[in-house]
């Protein structure tokens, strides 16, 4: 794709009557723009179809541009960026790093417990934004990501998951029947269609779908040359080439949706955009929000330890060397260590030799902000972030793209539109990635080389495995017992498998709340093969636990509430079956390389007792059905399960759970 010479003048008079008058004042524009190529191939009384389509598609990509001039402001932009890029400018040049202002934290530390507990009560204040638009390329899932299993023990999916989460907070620090926390989905053409099946035909996953915004973000123009040219498709001209134009658009789709503007109506005080596939994301939220809260940030980004050079982007503050202008921002990682090795450090992306990490916290994209300032600041800006754009040259002279480009932009690029000191009022919350950071990205080729370089294979076994060990150290920081599993291998990654433990939002969804849930610290003991699932809401309070095996509490709905004291359970447990690539197994398996093989179950029912608290043993021994106790009502919820004790408890095998009550072995 060469510099092309001027166009042909194009005649467009013929289609006044095919187009609309609106298409043909774009035509128009468009021709004078240069883009009269994209006219050429149309001949008077002849496809008039494909020409109203072709120009619908411009009209569309005229409209969903948010400034003024539509798609004459992006061919603008884009010939100025690709200016930039051909004079091979640096974007940051006069910029100098340092250290922004924010928060490390650790799980189980009095310091993060401190944070934890001041931004609980603001929980129940933040409106939730997933960014789910992407295609996953990297990933090479053919799906929706978000349909995704988190782990394969209970393959919930991560929409599921994010939902049920947001109604566990919503339960638990909301006020029940009054605060309706909001969940606002980007998708784009790519995803709509999945997306919405999915909520649809899962009934939003308990979530009121009134509460449940969806976006769409539209695709912008593909340019093929420095002059701006809008492609066209190589085989079929009449169609014009269209790319994602990046999660930045999310800020634009929250103000022209209006929903940030109707979330601080209703009262909420914050908003957290987040990831399709971090199942981790959760956990250190109320942690953010009290960092957000006492250091009054407008913006604040969760981040993890950096290692140097690893793909996630740093946050950085940004000090213009003229005009002492301050910016707390992130530094794409292709970009930091040009960056550093041209301003405060020779050796560019390095490790700090006292930590072994970057000295800058690497962003993970979950980004929390103040709703108040966001919208006062969409108003004025309408949420149009800064674009950027990455051809790849073809030639030395770099006129020539191997493959048609576009314009980009991105959500953490936010703070480049802030004003005043509010530019002053960004910072990080900074906490071990293998809490809160586990994204699945890869493919298992790329997954497998990145494990092997040394950085995090962000692939589905990747993600399944720290979901698992990121809920067994909240446990531990807590004082329980919980051995660490063995390293297994599947599709060339190597993680720690176990154990296996899940716990539902409804029953605990922040570090803070394990507490009262195994309140037995040292008496809890878990070993590394085992597998332990929490299911359900109820308040479940373990006192003792011995486990070796695979043990599912059912705790029930809101008002149940049950004690373990002395539950011993030993089984054959559950364990990872390698599947070889050829069978005919899901795509989600394939990707794991493995399916959970479930030898031997102990599963408990806590739901008979709603509304008292029931201490686990009491009164019954072995594989026995505890009945709800007179004047205590059954949850008619969960009338099937007694069904399916009482026949266990008449023919079914012993052994299993150790403690009594209400057992299921399988
Ligand atoms: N997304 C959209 O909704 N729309 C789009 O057009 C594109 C994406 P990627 P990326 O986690 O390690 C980011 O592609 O952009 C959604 C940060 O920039 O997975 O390459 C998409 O569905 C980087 O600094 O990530 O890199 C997904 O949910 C680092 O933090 C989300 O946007 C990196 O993430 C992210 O999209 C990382």
């Amino acid at each position: 794709m060469s510099e092309t010479p001027p166009p042909a003048p194009v005649k467009l008079k013929p289609f006044a009557k095919t187009i609309s008058k609106d298409e043909m004042a774009l035509a128009k524009k468009l021709v004078d723009d240069g883009q009269g190529h994209l006219f050429a191939h149309w001949k008077a009384g002849k496809e008039s179809k494909k020409i109203k389509a072709q120009m619908a598609a411009l009209m569309q990509l005229h409209k969903s541009y948010p400034l003024e001039e539509g798609l004459l402001s992006y061919t603008k932009n884009a010939r100025d960026l690709l200016a930039v890029s051909k004079a091979g400018k640096n974007p940051l040049e006069g910029w100098i790093p340092s250290v922004p202002q924010g928060e490390s934290l650790t799980v189980g530390t009095p310091e993060y417990d401190e944070f934890e507990s001041a931004g609980l009560p603001l929980l129940s204040k933040t409106g939730f934004v997933l960014v789910a638009g992407g295609l996953g390329e990297r990933l090479g899932y053919k799906g929706i990501k978000v349909e995704l299993p988190t782990e394969s023990c209970t393959e919930i999916c991560y929409l599921q998951y994010y939902i049920e989460t947001i109604i566990a907070i919503q339960e638990k620090y909301g006020t029940v029947g009054k605060t309706h926390l909001p969940l606002a989905i980007m998708v784009s053409d790519d995803t709509y269609e999945k997306t919405n099946t999915l909520l649809k035909k899962n009934k939003y996953f308990g979530m009121d779908k009134k509460y449940v915004t969806i976006m769409k973000q539209e695709k912008v123009a593909a340019i093929s040359s420095n002059d701006g040219k809008i492609a066209q498709d190589e085989a079929d001209k009449y169609k014009i080439e269209c790319k994602p134009h990046g999660h930045g658009d999310v800020h634009s789709l929250m103000h022209s949706s209006g929903t940030a503007a109707r979330w601080l109506n209703a009262g909420l005080e914050y908003c957290v955009f987040f990831q399709d596939t971090n199942g981790l994301g959760f956990h250190t939220l109320a942690a953010s929000l009290g960092v957000s809260s006492k250091l009054n940030l407008v913006m604040n980004s969760l981040a993890i330890p950096r290692k140097a050079k690893q793909a996630v982007g740093a946050v950085c503050q940004l000090t213009n060397s003229e005009t002492k202008e301050e910016r707390t921002i992130n530094v794409e990682y292709n970009q930091l260590d040009p960056l550093l090795r041209a301003t405060v450090s020779a050796d560019g992306d390095v490790n700090d030799p006292k930590t072994n990490f970057s000295p800058y916290p690497g962003n993970i994209n979950q980004l929390l902000f103040s709703l108040k300032e966001y919208v006062e600041n969409l108003k004025e800006t309408s949420g149009v972030m800064a674009e950027f754009v990455n051809p790849k040259y073809a030639d030395p002279a770099k006129t020539i793209f191997k493959k048609p480009t576009r314009l980009e932009c991105m959500m953490q690029d936010y703070p480049m539109v802030l004003k005043g000191e509010d530019t002053k009022r960004v910072g990080f919350t900074s906490v071990a990635a293998d809490m809160c950071f586990s994204p699945v990205k890869n493919d298992v080729i790329s997954g497998a080389q990145a494990q092997a370089s040394g950085t995090h294979p962000a692939v589905a076994f990747s993600g399944e495995s720290d979901h698992y060990n990121a809920v067994a150290k909240i446990v531990r920081s807590v004082g329980c017992k919980v051995q660490i599993g063995e390293k297994k291998t599947f599709n060339g990654v190597t993680m720690i498998a176990g154990p296996k433990i899940v716990v539902s939002p409804g029953v605990c969804c922040q570090p803070g709340e394990y507490k009262s849930t195994f309140a037995g610290g040292g008496n809890v003991m878990i070993t590394g093969g085992s597998v332990l699932i929490l299911k359900g809401k109820g308040k479940v309070t373990i006192n003792s636990l011995k486990l070796d095996g695979a043990l599912i509490i059912d705790t029930g709905g809101l008002k149940s509430e049950t004690v373990f004291d002395n539950l011993v359970v030993e089984n054959k447990g559950w364990t990872e079956k390698a599947v070889v690539e050829a069978a005919n197994n899901p795509e989600w398996v394939k990707m794991r390389g493995f399916v959970m093989e479930k030898s031997e179950t102990v599963e408990i029912i806590c739901s008979h007792h709603a509304g008292k608290p029931y201490k686990w043993g009491e009164g019954s021994v072995g594989g026995g059905v505890v009945e709800p106790k007179e004047g205590e009502e059954e949850d008619p919820k969960w009338a099937w399960a007694k069904e399916v004790k009482e026949e266990e408890a008449a023919g079914g095998e012993g052994g299993g759970g150790g403690g009594g009550g209400c057992c299921v072995i399988s």
